[in-house]
């Protein structure tokens, strides 16, 4: 496999600018910025796009053709009682993320989706609308090398500098999440992967939902929880036991599996939190409906959106490939973007909606 040691590495259709900055993970609980070699995955971008506004076709898309609720296909929902609370932090893991101040935030009662949404859940809204993702329309996503098999990755000739784990792979999409030679079959009641902000769009809507604000799919995080790291605490494995599908081993070379998985987790494989919520932080990230920015006011802000304008979304809550050496992303507070036509292969969503569906 050659590899291409350029910042911008072109492919066919595609354009990765790397995370070189020194974005991720710091080694020292919860504060340092050292060993942050770049965990790559948050500058994931296609050549192609930009042209549309996403935002602008994900909605026309979704209102003309996807109206049609699909209700018993989509994720059981609990009610999440609006409230005040602190968002963000001012004891920032990767403070170039934007993750502070800590700003005092209100937030209306909403429901969301217990779970992330599946490939079965997904699968029904592709039968039931014919919707084509943007992966599929673009031929390829991203997918993490250690989950490839030799047979894909011996077709790869480029891959990228200082992330050389991610590789753009020629029809890999939701079904088909390590390119053409795998399936979903087994694994259907996993978090759906490469779609992109606008397939996440779509789905929502065609089940009567939306995805959530960064504020709304915080405050959920924390689950009633305040100034804590983790939706369960400030522990990582309290009493030992593991609260989220996370990476351990030496990251990118060694995956354990100490947490079970080495890959997507079945939904629900992991405890819920106090609002009944699994597996927000690990297992996929979850695109939210705002665009990205790392200035944030200290005002009391209520049922804030974000920026009205933007060049990436913002995702929360980290992936399987999340470890504290490299992306130390798996706290409520913490937070990265992507372009919104960007797909992955840990880079799922989960819904919200003012109404019980
Ligand atoms: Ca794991
Ligand atoms: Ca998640």
């Amino acid at each position: 496999m050659v590899r291409c040691f350029s910042l911008i590495l072109v492919a066919v259709f595609i354009k990765v600018q790397l995370c070189l900055q020194s974005s991720c993970a710091g080694k020292q609980e919860p504060a340092s910025q050292e060993g942050a070699a770049g965990c790559g995955c948050d500058k994931l971008r296609r050549a192609a796009a930009g042209s549309e506004d996403p935002e602008e076709r994900a909605s026309s898309e979704a209102a003309v053709k996807y109206t049609a609720a699909g209700n018993e296909a989509t994720s059981e929902m609990v009610f999440i009682p609006g409230g005040e609370f602190l968002m963000g932090t001012d004891n920032p893991g990767i403070p170039q993320d934007g993750e502070g101040p800590q700003r005092p935030v209100h937030v209306d009662s909403f429901y969301m989706d217990v779970l992330e949404v599946t490939n079965q859940q997904f699968q029904s809204f592709i039968e039931a609308t014919g919707y084509v993702t943007e992966a599929e329309k673009f031929g390829n996503s991203f997918v993490f090398e250690g989950i490839l098999s030799e047979a894909v990755k011996s077709q790869i000739t480029q891959a990228v500098a200082a992330a050389p784990w991610w590789l753009p792979v020629k029809g890999a999409n939701w079904k088909h999440p390590e390119g053409q030679d795998s399936n979903i079959t087994d694994r259907l009641d996993h978090p759906v992967v490469h779609v992109s902000w606008a397939d996440a769009v779509a789905f929502c809507s065609w089940a009567n939902k939306r995805l959530p604000t960064e504020a709304e799919w915080e405050y959920a995080c924390r689950g009633g929880l305040r100034d804590r790291l983790y939706p369960w605490g400030n522990k990582l494995n309290p009493k030992g036991q593991h609260y989220a599908n996370l990476w351990q081993g030496d990251f990118p070379v060694h995956n354990s599996g100490e947490d079970g998985y080495v890959k997507t987790s079945p939904v629900k494989s992991f405890p819920a939190n106090a609002f009944g919520l699994h597996d927000t932080v690990g297992n996929v990230w979850e695109w939210t409906s705002d665009w990205w920015t790392v200035h944030h006011t200290t005002d009391k802000q209520h049922n804030p959106t974000g920026p009205p304008s933007g060049q990436d979304k913002v995702k929360k809550g980290g992936s399987y490939m999340c470890h504290k050496s490299y992306c130390y992303r798996y706290r409520c507070a913490a937070r990265s973007q992507n372009t919104p036509d960007s797909s992955a292969s840990n880079l799922g969503f989960r819904c919200v909606s003012q109404k019980k569906q």
